[in-house]
């Protein structure tokens, strides 16, 4: 059995904007805090594997359509079904790198008009990450790296709105990053920072106060 604040694991989260980097980050963070012998695992949201995950991944590729809020309130709680276990990862000494989480919930549905404070209500109480990276690229640079995909979401105009949302949510454990840098630059960076807050939070409670 684990006690709340000794040895645990960090959160690390990334969020940003398509196109950003984001996961490539996260990916060598993984790689990296692995090679140095840490327990690490690399976790994503949405979680498509899930029968939520499932319906989530439809609406992301057109073939299924829902309510802006009833879409809101399933990656909510694609997040609340896989939130047991990520706390058990974190108290038994794992750091875990997600890569998306709540504030991408929060974006993404205020850029299509939902009030924050209703999209903020599901989310309440999450585990709460204990550094957040956001990779930060203007919508017009992200077009430059050969355009958006195919899924929901992925076109410049909606990009902006999301970006902005994102850029008034941010708070003291946000660490904004210039994703215009280069892959290795940007990696150095959030490496030395993750070393960082991997020992601080050994001696941190884990918190349960999102939003
Ligand atoms: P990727 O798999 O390419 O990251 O795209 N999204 C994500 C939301 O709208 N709400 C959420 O809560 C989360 C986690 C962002 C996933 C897409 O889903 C959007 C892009």
């Amino acid at each position: 059995k684990f006690e709340n604040n000794k040895n645990r694991g960090a959160f690390i989260l990334f969020e940003g904007c398509d196109r950003a980097g984001k996961t490539t980050q996260a990916t060598k963070l993984f790689e990296y805090i692995q090679s140095l012998g840490h327990p690490v695992k690399l976790w994503k949201f949405p979680e498509r594997k899930t029968l939520i995950g499932q319906v989530i991944d439809e609406y992301l590729k057109k073939t299924r359509e829902l309510d802006d809020r009833t879409i809101h309130l399933l990656f909510s709680a694609n997040r609340w079904e896989c939130v047991s276990t990520m706390k058990e990862n974190i108290l038994n000494g794992t750091t875990l790198i997600v890569d998306r989480y709540a504030y991408s919930g929060l974006a993404f549905s205020a850029a299509k008009g939902l009030k924050l404070e209703w999209c903020k209500y599901p989310d309440k109480g999450l585990l709460t990450p204990d550094i957040v990276f956001f990779t930060d690229l203007s919508s017009e640079d992200a077009a430059k790296r050969g355009g958006f995909g195919e899924e929901r979401y992925e076109n410049q105009s909606f990009q902006k709105k999301v970006r902005e949302i994102y850029l008034s949510l941010k708070d003291p454990t946000w660490k904004i990053l210039d994703a215009r840098k280069s892959i290795s630059e940007l990696h150095d960076q959030i490496g030395k920072m993750s070393l960082t807050i991997i020992q601080k939070c050994k001696e941190l409670p884990l918190k349960e106060d999102l939003f």
